[in-house]
C-alpha cells in the first residue's frame, strides 16, 4: 500500500470509483480517459509498481488479472468480436501509473502495429 498511489486509494475505496469487478486480491474500473468504446483497467488491490517487478509469488495473481479481463469482456458484450489487452511497462512502455494495471480495450477494430 502506498499512501500518494491513486490505484490504491481507488482500490481501498477511498474516492468512490464505480467498481464493475471486485474480487479480494483485484478491482476493475472504468478508465478516465477511455481509448475505445470499452476500455477498463484491471488493477490488484496490492501495491506493485511496474510488470517486471512481478516474482514467482505473484503468478497466480498476474493469471488471475487475465482471467478476470476474460470475464469481462464477456460480461461487456465484446468477447466474440474481440479485445486486446495490454500491460504497459515503464517510460517507453508508455506507464504512466506506477501501480501494476491491465488494459481492456474493446468495442472497435484495434490496430497494429500500436503507436
Ligand atoms: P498507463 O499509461 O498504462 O499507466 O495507464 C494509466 C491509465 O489510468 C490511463 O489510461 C488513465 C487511467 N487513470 C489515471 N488516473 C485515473 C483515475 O483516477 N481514475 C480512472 N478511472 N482512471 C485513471
Amino acid at each position: 500500500m502506498e499512501d500518494s498511489c491513486i490505484f490504491c486509494k481507488i482500490a481501498r475505496g477511498e474516492l468512490n470509483t464505480r467498481f464493475i469487478f471486485e474480487s479480494d486480491e483485484l478491482v476493475a474500473i472504468r478508465d478516465i480517459n477511455p481509448q475505445a468504446p470499452t476500455h477498463i483497467l484491471i488493477i490488484p488491490r496490492e501495491h506493485i509498481a511496474r510488470i517486471d517487478q512481478l516474482t514467482d509469488s505473484n503468478s497466480e495473481l498476474a493469471g488471475r488479472m487475465v482471467l478476470a479481463a476474460n470475464a469481462i469482456a464477456k460480461q461487456e458484450n465484446i468477447s466474440k468480436n474481440g479485445y486486446r489487452l495490454v500491460f504497459n511497462c515503464g517510460p517507453d512502455g508508455g506507464q504512466e501509473v506506477d501501480h501494476i494495471h491491465l488494459h481492456l480495450f474493446g468495442g472497435r477494430k484495434m490496430t497494429w502495429p500500436p503507436g
